[in-house]
């Protein structure tokens, strides 16, 4: 059976490539889904790709991840910086999440140079706009193959 990740989403990033693309780059969020889907078929994963504007719903599909996925791509977007609840819940699952930024949250403002999700992701991937979504899913295919 092909393994799973969830490539999940936090709120506002449905907006993609409709505002301030001077920010987060001129892609839409479909366009990122459709290239990580693409790379995930010649890597061999299934993805599970989704966004909400709820924080309440990371947390539950974080939890889904446990029974349902091999590993696990978020990007919290402005939940990163407030939510004890999202890191919590990927501390709880044990199974390995990329953090992925697509701006480089560490030239911005001050509030956002604090992630409550990096201390309990296995790996993080900041700066590269959309290509990081790409970059995230070739790191978590080797973590994942090791399992
Ligand atoms: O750089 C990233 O990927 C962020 O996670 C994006 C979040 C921000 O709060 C984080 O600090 C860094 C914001 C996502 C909002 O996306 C928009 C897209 C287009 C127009 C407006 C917002």
């Amino acid at each position: 059976m092909t393994a799973t990740i969830f490539v999940l989403n936090g709120p506002n990033l449905n907006l993609l490539g409709l505002r301030e693309p001077e920010v987060y780059g001129s892609d839409t969020l479909n366009d990122i889904e459709d290239r990580v889907r693409a790379r995930g078929k010649t890597l061999g994963f299934e993805i599970d790709f989704r966004q909400t504007n709820v924080e309440g719903q990371l947390v539950d599909w974080v939890q889904e991840a446990r029974t349902k996925a091999k590993g696990l791509i978020i990007n919290p977007a402005a939940y990163t910086h407030t939510s004890v609840a999202l890191h919590d819940a990927i501390k709880a699952v044990g199974v390995p999440a990329i953090e992925v930024h697509l701006s480089n949250t560490y030239a911005r403002e001050d509030f956002r140079h604090h992630s409550y999700v990096s201390p309990v992701a296995h790996g993080i991937v900041v700066g590269f706009g959309a290509y990081g979504y790409e970059l995230a899913l070739e790191g978590l295919a080797r973590i994942v193959s090791k399992n």
